[in-house]
């Protein structure tokens, strides 16, 4: 199997094989990290999601010295929204927000390739690093990141981004049904509903971890070291 290295997690220790290893940034967005974009237009308070940033710039950082491959997923409808079913375009009551689509102050919100769209700077991807757009939550759904994923062999998956109930936990969940092995670091993601994300966390590890595992960027670091 090669190179292995042990997390300590919960609820017990994960090993992961170093070659067969992703790290999965989920959505982090301007969209949903900054004022203006698709997060702020549902009524959140978009400013707490700041928290989890330098502990996912850390975990990218020891992702990237260990070798591991990355993914970047980011929330994303075509310009044309023909990607974009009206269960989604309309969901929401909360005048005076903009749908999909309409013009934000950082561009036409949550549409591919708009300035809102981007992935934060302190976590951008570089090159040979793999780009998802995902027009669901789960990163699973119409994107080919499975086939992708099992092109190169990956059977172990390390979580963080934002929000961790809804498009964290989705994908999450996405993989455990696909049979990879998947840990959500914890100081790496956050909610806008702080609560939420506390939840979200005991229930993926909860029955033995019925979803995976988890573990603080300090304890991934400290394995990939
Ligand atoms: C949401 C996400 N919350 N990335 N998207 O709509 O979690």
């Amino acid at each position: 199997m090669g190179r292995g290295a042990e997390v300590a997690a919960q609820p017990y220790p994960y090993n992961l094989p170093l070659e067969h290893t992703a790290l999965v940034m989920i959505d982090f967005q301007r969209d949903f990290m900054l004022e203006g974009g698709f997060g702020a237009t549902l009524g959140n308070d978009v400013g707490i999601l700041k928290s989890c940033l330098p502990a996912a710039q850390r975990l990218l950082a020891a992702a990237r010295s260990a070798g591991l491959f990355v993914v970047h997923t980011l929330e994303a409808h075509k310009p044309d929204l023909s990607d974009l079913p009206p269960s989604k375009l309309h969901r929401g009551n909360l005048p005076p927000g903009l749908r999909i689509g309409d013009d934000g102050s950082m561009g036409r919100i949550l549409i591919a390739g708009e300035h809102g769209n981007g992935i934060m700077d302190e976590v951008a991807p570089i090159e040979g690093e793999l780009a998802v757009h995902k027009p669901g939550k789960g990163a699973f759904w119409a994107t080919g990141l499975h086939e992708k994923l099992r092109a190169r062999g990956i059977s172990h998956l390390l979580f963080a981004g934002v929000t961790t109930e809804v498009c964290v936990q989705t994908s999450m969940r996405e993989a455990n049904d696909r049979g990879y092995e998947c840990l959500l670091v914890t100081d790496a993601t956050a909610s806008y509903f702080p609560a939420f994300k506390e939840s979200a966390i005991e229930m993926i590890r909860a029955q033995g971890g019925i979803v995976g595992w988890t573990a603080d960027t300090a304890a991934v670091e400290a394995a990939l070291a």
